[in-house]
């Protein structure tokens, strides 16, 4: 059955390739699922016909037949859980092993990084934001430090195989890399790289990409000077 995944038509450009959508897209290419995609426009995702399959008004969802799912964390989750080996190996120990990473992704290392993009993007222009920032950046160089010397010169988490805790933890890395946030951990940059080059990722950060064919809501302006200058 044939997936259909929801996205947005139009992000602010910092969100540009960091927009969730991307994870279950990524997933999606790697096990060779087609699907469709319903663009939202911005504003849409609050509307009831939405929030029928996201109760917290984001994105994605993904449907298929009688299986609607939120969360990308879950979604990935389904999409390795219903291709065999390809993203969570299939002996027991080790498909449990892929997905404690995928919690470490969403659970360890994305906080403290969504704190970051919360204080330099979302509420950059309001007051408590800058001095946060210094305990937040300490976080984030704790948790990234500490995933640096766990997988020291092993091409992915748990070695030679790539699974959905690896898809998870470079699509979370990759939101802090053009910070300069990784750069006193080389091995995590090249890890972030090796995910990068892979062929369902490049095949779902163009589709992303290239669904951004909307117009920005009408009070965006307004927030974004507010916040100071971004496009
Ligand atoms: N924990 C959720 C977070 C989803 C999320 O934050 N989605 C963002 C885009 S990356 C969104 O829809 N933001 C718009 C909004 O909250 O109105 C997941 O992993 O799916």
């Amino acid at each position: 059955m044939r997936p259909t995944i929801t996205a947005f038509d139009w992000v602010p450009d910092f969100a540009k390739g960091q927009v969730r959508d991307l994870r279950v897209r990524w997933a999606l290419e790697e096990v060779g699922q087609p699907y469709d995609v319903i663009y939202l426009s911005q504003g849409e995702q609050k509307q009831p016909p939405h929030r029928a399959r996201q109760p917290f008004g984001q994105v994605p969802t993904y449907e298929a037949g009688d299986v609607l799912l939120f969360e990308s964390g879950a979604i990935v989750h389904h999409i390795a859980a219903t291709h065999g080996d390809i993203l969570l190996p299939a002996e027991p120990a080790a498909r449990a092993q892929a997905i404690e990473w995928m919690f470490a992704a969403l659970n360890t290392v994305e906080p403290p990084i969504m704190d970051h993009a919360i204080a330099t993007l979302f509420e950059r222009g309001e007051p408590w934001s800058k001095p946060r920032l210094p305990a937040i950046l300490d976080r984030i160089d704790l948790r990234v430090g500490e995933l640096s010397r766990r997988l020291g010169q092993q091409t992915w988490l748990e070695g030679d195989v790539f699974t959905a805790g690896d898809l998870l933890m470079v699509t979370v890395l990759r939101i802090i890399a053009g910070d300069g946030l990784l750069d006193a951990y080389p091995n995590l940059i090249a890890y972030v790289a090796r995910g990068e080059a892979r062929p369902a990722f490049i095949r779902a950060l163009a589709d992303q990409m290239a669904g951004f064919t909307g117009s920005p809501p009408p009070e965006f302006a307004a927030w974004a000077a507010r916040q100071g200058a971004m496009s």
